[in-house]
């Protein structure tokens, strides 16, 4: 088994226990397409992050391999139909991670809404004089509308957290969310309506060929002037080029990022941007979650190359 880089939890020491010969990537930034075609070539089994591209190029050299294990729930960055004619099964970790991200939309609404980066800066940088009634003067969560593209079990988890800040939730879906409705009084709308009447509007959509910029100009035209966005999806979700432009003009108030259009390479503009905060891609990111991602990917390929149903596959 090869794994693409050093992963929390100990999972290769699980995987030896279990018999299997493992190695790991040590490098200290991620694996090259040439490298890992190399290291892993012989590979039964891979467990591969999102930075890794499985393309046809690489699958297409991976002639013992019968399982790519992503660590992420997305899976955009693997070639899904090529690896199934070619007989691998794919799986990623789906569920583990949902409350870790949805804290981190919590975190990343409230740092929008209330200013908290930029106030802290303020702090570093001595500028505190006094209390003053207008000093980062935020907005309330409470009674706002708050607008979950994609509702699935993060943006559920998203939505069991931000009902606790009083406030009314809107939801653009494929299928109707039961719990979203019966628990949170979530209402299924389209996504031309949530664009329209959310004051905050969160991003929980997987990147796929229909979810391409499905948030485009058109739907972004839409937002209030007073809206705030946030994506801890994927970036090209959003047409994020367009997005820049309203957020330069002030046409929306702010947005947060925790995800962008071609990581790790962002897009300049968006540090120039007062009305922004931006995350380098941790939603998941907590010990705990982080963890149990490595287990479940560890477990998946053991399941497969023991010719067994894995826990998570998505082929
Ligand atoms: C992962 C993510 O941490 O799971 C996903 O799809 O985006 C993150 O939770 C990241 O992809 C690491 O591979």
């Amino acid at each position: 088994i090869f794994i693409t880089s050093k992963l929390p939890g100990k999972i290769d020491r699980y995987l030896r226990a279990k018999g299997f010969t493992v190695s790991v990537y040590n490098g200290k930034e991620p694996i090259t397409k040439n490298e890992l075609i190399k290291k892993a070539a012989k590979a039964n089994g891979v467990i591969s992050l999102l930075s890794d591209k499985i393309d046809r190029e690489v699958l297409s050299e991976l002639t013992n391999c019968k399982v790519i294990a992503n660590y992420a729930v997305g899976y955009n960055n693997i070639d899904v139909r090529y690896a199934k004619e070619k007989g691998i099964v794919v799986t990623n970790t789906p569920g583990v991670l949902s409350d870790a991200t949805a804290e981190l939309t919590i975190s990343l609404i409230l740092a929008c809404s209330r200013r908290l980066i930029d106030a802290e800066k303020f702090m570093r940088e001595g500028k505190f004089k006094g209390w003053m009634p207008d000093l980062f003067l935020g907005t309330e969560l409470k009674g706002k509308t708050v607008g979950i593209v994609g509702a699935g079990e993060i943006g559920t988890e998203v939505a069991r957290r931000i009902n606790a800040f009083k406030t009314k939730i809107l939801y653009f879906n494929r299928s109707k969310n039961s719990i979203v409705e019966d628990e949170f009084k979530g209402k299924k709308v389209s996504l031309n309506y949530l664009m329209k009447n959310s004051d905050i509007i969160t991003v929980h959509l997987p990147l796929t060929a229909d979810t391409y910029h499905i948030i485009d100009r058109e739907k972004l035209k839409l937002m209030k002037k007073s809206a705030i966005i946030v994506n801890v999806a994927r970036g090209e979700v959003i047409d994020e080029k367009y997005l820049i432009e309203l957020l330069k003009k002030k046409r929306i108030k702010a947005a947060g990022f925790d995800v962008y259009e071609n990581e790790p390479d962002i897009n300049p503009e968006l540090t120039k941007l007062k009305n922004v905060v931006l995350l380098p891609h941790i939603g998941s990111a907590t010990t705990e979650t982080r963890e149990a991602m490595a287990l479940l990917a560890a477990r998946n390929v053991e399941a497969a190359l023991k010719g067994k149903k894995p826990i998570t596959p998505v082929n």
